[in-house]
């Protein structure tokens, strides 16, 4: 009801609509309106309410509702329903929860805070409220399981396609991370429920730091990591980015279900590897080796060549780059 209250409010933005007009579309009692008034003004809604008039609209805050994000959203599937959190322990563990009863493909889980936001291997995310995206998208593709690691890569393709748009140079360190100023902007978690030949859901996460300020990263991270306003210095609004990351994963993503085709995103990951013929190194078998970065094949994996000369393509795993964080 709220929503359809909110909607109301949009749809008439230059004009005031009375409290009875409201009330009659919407078909509840004028003290109703005036609660979802109330609730949307608590929200960050600026609605001026001149008596005699009505209400009119004059601001939106910068949440991540789908009533907020749509206005930006041009998918088909991708982010049709959003599912909004104040404050989540982690938005993957609830897209996970939800995929296992069923939610359809496309359904976005997104909050505002993660309490226990999830890294690989068990490592933490650290999500602040309203600085950040942090959202996991369900996905049922019809693929292979050993094909998984390109979802991966296509939407690390995606928001970097996104983060472009801000003007700023985003790179990105395979398979998962958004650089930005050598610094970590965004994580990628995609994880999924498979049988021997098939899928049963895939849940793609996605955290990406927008209006973090640099002294707000905890000193474990604050070498590391930058958010788009830590670079570029203003604020940016979240949900427009967020919806830009969605509306490029879909086509990526369409074109990856529908017909196999992962070079657009497979042509971004290569042009914008900050690690391709550079010196990286990897752990095997719990030993550090030197390797060069030669390729990022078709399948989306890491093509790396040992001092020999041999070469092997890694699925995923931990890559480092030598006094990369130093650098400015
Ligand atoms: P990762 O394991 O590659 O990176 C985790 C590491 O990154 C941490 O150990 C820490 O050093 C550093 N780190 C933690 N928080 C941040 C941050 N905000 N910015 C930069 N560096 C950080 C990357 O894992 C995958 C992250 C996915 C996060 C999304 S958010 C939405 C979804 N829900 C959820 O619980 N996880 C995903």
């Amino acid at each position: 009801m709220k929503n359809k209250v909110l909607n109301l409010l949009k749809e008439n933005k230059n004009n005031f609509l009375s409290g009875e007009k409201i009330s009659k579309e919407i078909g509840v009692s004028r003290a109703a309106v005036w609660k979802y008034i109330n609730t949307l003004k608590e929200e960050g809604y600026d609605i001026e309410s001149i008596s005699r008039k009505g209400y009119k609209i004059i601001n939106s805050p910068d949440i991540l509702t789908y009533e907020e994000i749509k206005e930006y959203l041009n998918t088909d599937f991708i982010g049709n329903k959003i599912i909004h959190f104040d404050t989540i322990n982690s938005t993957n563990i609830k897209a996970k929860e939800l995929a296992e009863t069923g939610e359809k493909e496309g359904t976005v889980i997104i909050s505002e805070e993660q309490t226990l936001g999830r890294g690989r291997l068990g490592r933490i995310w650290i999500a602040p409220k309203y600085k950040g995206i942090w959202m996991s998208i369900i996905l049922r593709p019809n693929i292979n399981p050993i094909h998984v690691a390109k979802i991966t890569q296509i939407s690390a393709a995606a928001v970097c396609l996104a983060i472009s748009e801000m003007e700023i140079e985003v790179y990105i360190k395979w398979p998962n991370d958004i650089i930005i100023n050598n610094k970590k902007v965004c994580g990628i978690l995609t994880e999924m429920s498979c049988e021997l030949n098939k899928i049963n859901y895939a849940v793609l996460g996605i955290g990406i730091n927008v209006n973090i300020d640099e002294n707000e990263f905890p000193d474990s991270i604050k070498n590391t990591a930058a958010s788009i306003k830590s670079a570029l210095g203003k604020e940016f609004m979240r949900k427009k980015i967020a919806a830009k990351v969605l509306n490029h994963f879909e086509t990526l993503y369409k074109q990856f279900i529908i017909d196999g085709n992962t070079n657009k995103s497979l042509d971004i990951c290569r042009k914008k590897s900050i690690v391709l013929g550079k010196k990286i190194n990897i752990i095997k078998n719990n030993k550090t080796i030197s390797v060069k970065a030669v390729d990022i094949n078709d399948e989306g994996e890491l093509v790396v060549e040992y001092e020999n000369g041999e070469t092997e393509n890694l699925i995923s795993g931990e890559i480092s780059l030598k006094n990369f964080y130093n650098k400015k």
